[in-house]
């Protein structure tokens, strides 16, 4: 099922539960290469979300500021991003390109993520694609300037959301999480998956 929200397009249950499940174990291989840390922003304050990512470059932050990485933090390369998450972003964009990067954010107990735009891409012409997978999150979307009316949907596990056009500079985030509201993750929790292009060059 397709539904359009403010240019946003959610694929509920894009993802069946054995589809979930084997992402889950890819994304645990890919989690024993890259573990997830903790990002502090550049102003000092820890986010709540933990992140990882795969593909050629991986966003990330410290006191130094926001920015996609060739590495790690811990210096090591990024693993490939798995082969059905790649194919969830073919058949959705219908685009050959592949994306950049698989961007891993997880969500424990009380994690949230404020409002923002994603500008650290060179080209805002292609799409972003969320993947979600465990608990359910509340997802808010904005505008394309701060401010404005806000709309929010709940995002269930194995959702899929496409923003392009208009949507791809809108402000959103995650208000919160319901902890334990899905059997997929065995300690709770969310994982989110964002797939971008992130360089121009082809
Ligand atoms: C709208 N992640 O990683 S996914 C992010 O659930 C991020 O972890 C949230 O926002 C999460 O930057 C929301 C939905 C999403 C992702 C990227 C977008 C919405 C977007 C990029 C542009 C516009
Ligand atoms: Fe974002």
């Amino acid at each position: 099922m397709k539904l359009t929200v403010r240019g946003f397009d959610v694929f509920k249950k894009y993802l069946n539960r054995a589809a979930q499940e084997s992402m889950v174990e890819d994304l645990r291989g890919v989690l024993s290469e890259a573990p997830l840390v903790q990002p502090v922003t550049p102003s000092g304050k820890p986010m709540s979300v933990r992140m990882s990512a795969a593909g050629s470059l991986g966003w990330i932050t410290d006191r130094t500021g926001y920015r996609y990485a060739d590495r790690h933090p811990s210096g090591g390369s990024w693993p490939d991003i798995p082969e059905d998450i790649l194919s969830v972003w073919h058949t959705v964009t219908g685009l050959d390109r592949v994306p950049d990067c698989c961007l891993i954010n997880w969500y424990g107990e009380g994690a949230r993520m404020g409002l923002h735009q994603d500008k650290d891409e060179g080209d805002f012409s292609w799409p972003v694609v969320s993947i979600s997978l465990g608990d359910d999150a509340l997802f808010r979307m904005g505008n394309v300037t701060r401010g404005g009316k806000t709309e929010s949907i709940w995002l269930n596990s194995g959702d899929v959301v496409v923003m392009g056009g208009e949507a791809r500079l809108a402000y959103h985030g995650i208000d919160r999480v319901k902890h334990g509201s899905s059997p997929l993750l065995r300690n709770g929790g969310r994982i989110n998956l964002t797939l971008r292009v992130v360089s121009d060059a082809t």
